[in-house]
């Protein structure tokens, strides 16, 4: 699992120095969501498959940039599925942006992931890095190299309010909720990028994170395998909590196919037991 963390590490330089740098043009491809692609949304996945190709423990990778599984090795341990660019549309207004990683041994399924990380590209370069072991902990880039900052806790409430989707394709019970959190002085953290909006409130003492079921996208947006299960890790180990709109933890999920998405809910244990309640699945 070292070589893997490593390797993260190495393509974060990578891939920051490619936005810095690179054409922000639209390639002539789309994604497995039918997402058009940025000529860096190829780059960085090429970056993230060499640099895994050396990895003896990697097996194979699952990319949001490719339909199915390609296969590395038949004596690998791991299968890492990744994100190479989320939200790299964000990149051409200057804000952050983030690659993410799941690590899983076994068929791909939320218990099976063993680690998962991810990279904001902001201001500075940060890596999360979260196990079933202890806290998240927080590395920061210092020249090249990454230094440790400190374990990630999560307050049991918090104050930040990142409502995702389109409100005029909320179900009512979900406008209501939303309401109900902005009238309680919650305020809006919202860039568009899962992953510095999930970094941000993480970081920020809690509150909460949502991409709900809506009338346009009745399975949510974000994918399970290399978006929403990785980060149900990091929430849960940071102390809080990562649902879908039927209570189910999101480390139960078990995607039938590699581009999955699902309804997601992430936050500080106050704010997903409101929304357990304004959902009607109070445990
Ligand atoms: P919306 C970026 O395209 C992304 O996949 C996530 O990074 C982000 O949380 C979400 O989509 C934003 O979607 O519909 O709110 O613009």
């Amino acid at each position: 699992m070292r070589k893997i963390f490593e390797t993260i590490k190495a393509v974060a330089f990578e891939i920051d120095n490619a936005i810095k740098t690179e054409d922000l043009g639209y390639s002539d491809g789309e994604n497995s969501s039918g997402e058009e692609q940025l000529k860096l949304d190829v780059q960085s996945d090429l970056i993230i498959e060499k640099a895994f190709a050396n990895v003896a423990s990697v097996k194979a990778l699952v990319s949001e940039e490719k339909e199915g599984v390609l296969e590395l090795s038949t004596t690998g341990k791991y299968t890492v599925c990744y994100d190479p660019l989320d939200g790299s549309s964000l990149v051409d207004v200057n804000l952050s942006v983030g690659s993410i990683f799941g690590i899983y041994e076994g068929e791909l399924e939320g218990k099976n992931l063993v680690a998962s990380a991810y990279v904001v590209y902001g201001p500075r370069i940060e890596l999360v890095i979260a196990t079933k072991e202890g806290k998240p902990m927080l590395y920061r880039a210092v020249g090249s190299e990454f230094k440790a900052v400190g374990e990630i806790f999560m307050n049991e409430k918090g104050k930040l309010n990142a409502s995702g989707g389109t409100q005029q394709n909320w179900s009512s019970t979900h406008k209501a909720f939303i309401d109900k959190l902005f009238n309680e002085g919650y305020r809006l953290r919202y860039s568009g990028g899962m992953v510095p909006d999930l970094h941000q409130i993480m970081l920020k003492g809690g509150g909460l994170f949502s991409y709900p079921a809506t009338s346009d996208k009745p399975n949510g947006k974000l994918r399970q395998l290399f978006e929403v299960i990785p980060f149900a890790l990091m929430y849960e180990q940071a102390g809080g909590e990562a649902i879908n709109h039927q209570g189910m933890r999101l480390l139960e999920l078990v995607p039938a196919h590699p581009h999955d998405t699902s309804p997601c809910f992430f936050g500080s244990k106050s704010e997903i037991e409101a929304l357990r309640v304004a959902y009607g699945i109070a445990q």
